[in-house]
């Protein structure tokens, strides 16, 4: 039998999360400019059957059905995104008041319906511009999202309850910049570790900004898991703790310990590195982790080869990732792992000890295939299993001692996941794209008895 869920603090924050290019459409409208998703995902075979984030599930028309969704399932907060080019149409300049307008009226129908606004500032869509002018590469790319962060924090900074400059600046770097198989679909290998060190900057001057309009309660929303050693054996244990490094400690370290995980990497990133560290490290109010599942790394073998997600390593780095088995897998292939959500939070809790704000589950979920809606259900038991799972294993980090005063789930309707297109279905509801119909999925019914 079951142990019965747990019980959560009162004050625990229940929410569910989303991103502008990911639901929104709307590309062409109210003077948005282009971003380098619109570019990437127009070039073929960048994307799964050609998907493009055009039209998704058509949340900026249908945002106030969305909310009325998200009413009715209970959640306290709604995590969304605000579309840098819809703001700015080039990244830098004049203000878009018809793209700005978009999110004034979001803010205010989550505020009427009684749930708090959490902004991320940045969630991949960098304006094209700012990418032609060399994008995360580029020292001034920092400065120009401190400008957009000040504009946003102005205009929402009175009702917007959370904010996130950064979503996953590991992906961005990793995937944009170092490997390629997202936009802007740069393969520069350790080349794009500037990328990552002018996100952190740009984080730390949007913090600075963000402050200075008025806004309170600033975090971020990184991505975060544990990486196992394939053996216990030394070149394993080795290639695992570099791995790490790279994934996880050179996104956290610097915003929570002001320094590089490694000299090595802190000389090789540009600027006055001390100095920009003093500004990364800016103190937050909280910490976000966004959490999927654990990697299992272990040191090259000969003639090896790594992939990640699809894309390979550049060649001469010393691990690379082997698969986990004996875990259920999503239909995405991702290895279902609750435990890691634990682990992970512990890592933090030990890692950081006192330095470490409040943490907030900024992102969990998984892709099912669901079935097509039948008489209004759409069955997903999988997807509760998930949720239910890692809440749970949160639970445990928690009476273990560690300080957890949210959880998002990731996502709260079905949209356009990436590089994988429409195909993977990450929503409580489900959208038919043909129909743009909303169907609450029976992980929406139990998530909102779980909030109770
Ligand atoms: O869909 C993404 C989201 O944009 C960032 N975090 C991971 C999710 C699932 O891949």
């Amino acid at each position: 039998m079951t142990d019965p869920f747990p019980t959560f603090p009162a004050d625990f924050l229940w929410g569910a999360a989303s991103a502008s290019y990911q639901v929104e459409g709307a590309v062409d409208e109210d003077g948005r400019g282009r971003s380098v998703w619109d570019t990437f995902s127009a070039e073929p075979g960048r994307v799964v059957d050609g998907d493009t984030g055009a039209v998704a599930a058509d949340h900026y028309h249908r945002y106030a059905e969305d909310v009325a969704l998200l009413r009715d399932l209970g959640v306290g907060a709604y995590r969304f995104s605000i579309a840098w080019p819809r703001v700015q149409p080039d990244g830098s300049g004049p203000v878009n008041e018809a793209g700005l307008g978009f999110y004034d009226r979001l803010v205010d129908e989550l505020c009427a319906a009684g749930i708090a606004p959490a902004a991320t500032l940045f969630h991949w869509d960098t304006p094209q511009a700012i990418e032609d002018a060399g994008g995360w590469l580029s020292r001034d790319t920092a400065e120009r999202f401190a400008d957009y962060a000040s504009i946003v924090g102005e205009r929402l900074g009175d009702r917007v309850r959370m904010w996130m400059p950064l979503n996953e600046p590991v992906v961005v770097t990793m995937f944009g910049y170092a490997l390629g198989n997202h936009a802007p679909g740069r393969a520069l290998g350790f080349e794009a570790l500037p990328a990552a060190h002018h996100q952190l900057l740009g984080h730390g001057l949007a913090v600075r900004a963000l402050r200075a309009a008025g806004c309170s309660s600033i975090g971020i929303a990184s991505n975060h898991a544990p990486v196992w050693a394939a053996s216990g054996s030394e070149e394993d244990t080795q290639a695992a703790s570099a791995y790490s490094t790279l994934v996880n400690w050179l996104f956290a370290d610097p915003v929570l310990r002001g320094e590089y995980p490694a000299p090595e990497l802190a000389a090789m990133v540009p600027g006055p590195v001390v100095e920009d560290l003093k500004t990364i490290s800016e103190p937050l109010d909280w910490f976000g982790i966004n959490y999927y599942r654990p990697t299992l790394i272990g040191a090259l073998t000969d003639g090896g080869e790594g992939h990640v997600e699809g894309a390979m390593l550049p060649p001469g780095l010393p691990f690379e990732p082997r698969e986990i088995t004996g875990y259920p897998r999503t239909d995405f292939d991702w290895p279902v792992v609750p435990d890691g959500l634990r682990e992970t939070v512990a890592l933090f809790t030990e890692r950081y000890g006192d330095a470490l704000p409040p943490l907030y589950i900024t992102e969990s979920g998984c892709s099912y295939h669901d079935p097509d809606p039948v008489d209004g259900r759409v069955p997903d038991p999988d997807r509760i299993a998930y949720h239910d799972a890692h809440l749970r294993a949160l639970h445990q980090a928690m009476a273990d001692g560690a300080d957890v005063r949210g959880y998002f789930a990731w996502s709260a309707t079905d949209n356009f996941e990436w590089a994988a297109g429409y195909r993977e279905r990450f929503g409580l509801v489900h959208v038919d794209y043909a129909t743009q119909r909303r169907t609450p999925k029976d992980s929406y019914h139990w998530y909102k008895s779980i909030i109770g």
